[in-house]
């Protein structure tokens, strides 16, 4: 079993960090990629973005196939369309434990990025697809989902999971 790598958690600073660009698709980042669908499909996840493994490297993992066998690792992505119409989806977050609440994101989006072997790739992604890449996109740029919920709701994870790590330790 390939080694799982530990998942930053809600409120850490290190998750509002803005990510850079991969410059080189070599070893290193094959290797990482790996260890981060291991570490994805061991939380149970569908996705998962570099910045959550505190590397903060524009680099995310999804798989949402029914069969857990379809993983992408996406590359320096960029949203190069976006649908005008929106869906609103029940979204969690591997660092944001037992929290689930509706975001609203475009529909479809297409994404250009570079693959594991540094070729460049157009994803055109529809539904949870969709989803799931806005989701980690918005990680690699700081950002975590409960930032779209209201202020009371947020304080309230806050505190809660606060609490939980205090407990765990
Ligand atoms: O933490 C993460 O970024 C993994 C996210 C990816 C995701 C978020 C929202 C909607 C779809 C995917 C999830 O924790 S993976 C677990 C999950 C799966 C389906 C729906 C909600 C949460
Ligand atoms: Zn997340």
């Amino acid at each position: 079993m390939l080694s799982t790598l530990e998942i930053l958690r809600y409120p850490d600073a290190r998750l509002h960090k803005v990510a850079k660009p991969v410059e080189v698709v070599d070893e290193r980042i094959r290797d990482l990629s790996q260890a981060m669908l291991a570490t994805m499909y061991d939380a149970n996840g569908i996705g998962l973005a570099a910045t959550q493994v505190d590397v903060h490297e524009r680099l995310i993992v999804v798989d949402v196939s029914e069969e857990r066998n379809e993983p992408l690792v996406i590359i320096n992505p960029t949203i190069v369309w976006a649908s005008e119409d929106t869906q609103m989806a029940e979204e969690g977050c591997l660092s944001v434990p037992g929290v689930y609440d509706g975001v609203e994101r475009a529909s479809e989006v297409h994404v250009q990025h570079l693959d594991a072997q540094g070729q460049l790739q157009t994803l055109q992604a529809t539904d949870l697809l969709a989803v799931c890449i806005q989701h980690e996109m918005d990680h690699l740029v700081g950002k975590v989902f409960v930032e779209y919920l209201s202020p009371l709701k947020r304080n309230r994870i806050k505190t809660k999971l606060q609490k939980q790590l205090r407990e765990d330790r």
